[in-house]
């Protein structure tokens, strides 16, 4: 096989699981802009994710969250993706938006509502086990604004009786997939901040429990490509949340804000053999002001260019300049591939399998937009996903 033959047949495997909460209405804490055509329900958010998958052809699955997407039957949920075109993907807990949540959740001080949150957490597994979702993603906005609030040892305990719980419940071939974030909503201490605290707790937990990258998660200039490949090398990279940021956890459409940071996270996935294992490539993000299903797509298609010229990346070349002390050439190796113009390569790979080579394009002229404005009046008028 080529290269290019190599490279394309690659491609053709990616797989970006979006949100269900992109496709309806959020904001900031400062105003939510509800638009007109946004599902009123998670099955409609679902025939909205169709529609990215329809397109792009690379996003088969949608992650779900828990309670903002609760119904009835997750069977017939399930039933209603798969009729689609897509999957259920990761089931995503809320331990943040419950008054008894005030002072945490899993690490709150008080052993009953460390109980509700932990029993929320098996609600998840019961549902993946409905919807034969792998991934149970776990953020915790657990933490303290002020020195002296809490026991920051005593909270670690209290996380990690608590997963250990959860994790005790997995099934075969579920997976305990944590996430860490610098800070927000909590000001002063947050109990998983950082890659090294999610790695600690998923060591002692065992196999089934890998870390979740978010790229919104980090403090500014944070070298996040290192971080991707020590848990790649560690083989603890669960998945990512993917999005932009400029400032702090944005949730912008990924590879929006620095495309060259997206292609170096994705050469280190390339390099430490994530494009091929169980690396599950999320979406998290929040199109406040945007139309949703077309940013998605966009994002979608920014994945697949910093995937695809992670691709080209020549190794032997780069192994070879790196070996020799080569600084210049090494580095220009890797910004050679960076700087290919890879936009013709994804239509060819998009003809070959039998999609518009536009895919926004084709999104716009399909007259979806329109449709679900015209037939969903009344979308969900609350703020981020609730
Ligand atoms: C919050 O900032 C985290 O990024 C979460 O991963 C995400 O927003 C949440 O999972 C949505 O429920
Ligand atoms: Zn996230
Ligand atoms: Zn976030």
């Amino acid at each position: 096989m080529t290269e290019l033959a190599a490279v394309k047949a690659a491609l053709k495997t990616q797989a970006v699981e979006t949100p269900s909460w992109a496709y309806g209405n959020s904001g900031t804490r400062f105003k939510v802009f509800a638009q007109a055509g946004v599902p009123r329900d998670p099955f409609e958010k679902l025939d909205d994710a169709a529609k990215v998958h329809e397109f792009t052809g690379a996003a088969p699955t949608v992650a779900l969250h828990i309670p903002w997407d609760r119904v009835g039957d997750y069977a017939a949920l399930a039933r209603h993706a798969e009729d689609r075109g897509v999957r259920i993907g990761a089931i995503n807990s809320n331990t943040f938006q419950d008054d008894d949540y005030r002072l945490g959740s899993i690490c709150h001080p008080d052993p009953a509502v460390r109980r509700k949150a932990v029993d929320h957490l098996l609600e998840c597994v019961d549902i993946m086990d409905a919807t034969g979702s792998h991934d149970l993603k776990l953020w915790f906005a657990d933490g303290t604004n002020y020195p002296g609030q809490d026991d920051i040892r005593a909270r670690q305990d209290r996380l990690a009786e608590g997963l250990a719980e959860v994790y005790e419940r997995l099934g075969d071939g579920q997976r305990m997939l944590l996430e860490y974030k610098l800070f927000e909503p909590a000001f002063y201490t947050t109990d998983v901040p950082d890659w090294g605290t999610a790695y600690a707790h998923c060591l002692k937990l065992g196999e089934k429990a890998q870390v979740v990258v978010d790229t919104g998660h980090h403090a500014p200039g944070t070298n996040i490509e290192f971080i991707v490949a020590t848990l790649l090398r560690e083989d603890r990279l669960g998945g990512f949340d993917f999005n932009s940021r400029f400032y702090a956890d944005d949730d912008l459409m990924v590879g929006a804000a620095d495309p060259f940071q997206l292609f170096r996270i994705m050469y280190e996935v390339v390099r430490g053999g994530g494009f091929t294992s169980d690396v599950a490539f999320m979406l998290d993000q929040c199109h406040n002001i945007e139309a949703k299903i077309p940013a998605i797509i966009r994002s979608v298609m920014n994945v697949q260019e910093a995937t695809a010229k992670a691709l080209l990346v020549d190794g032997t070349a780069l192994a070879a300049a790196q070996g020799a002390g080569d600084v210049l050439e090494a580095n220009s190796v890797l910004m050679d591939a960076y700087n290919t113009d890879v936009r013709p390569l994804l239509r060819e790979v998009r003809e070959e399998s039998g999609l518009d080579p536009e895919p926004m394009k084709a999104y716009r002229a399909s007259g979806w937009g329109e449709k679900v404005v015209a037939e969903r009046v009344g979308g969900e008028q609350a703020g981020w996903g609730a």
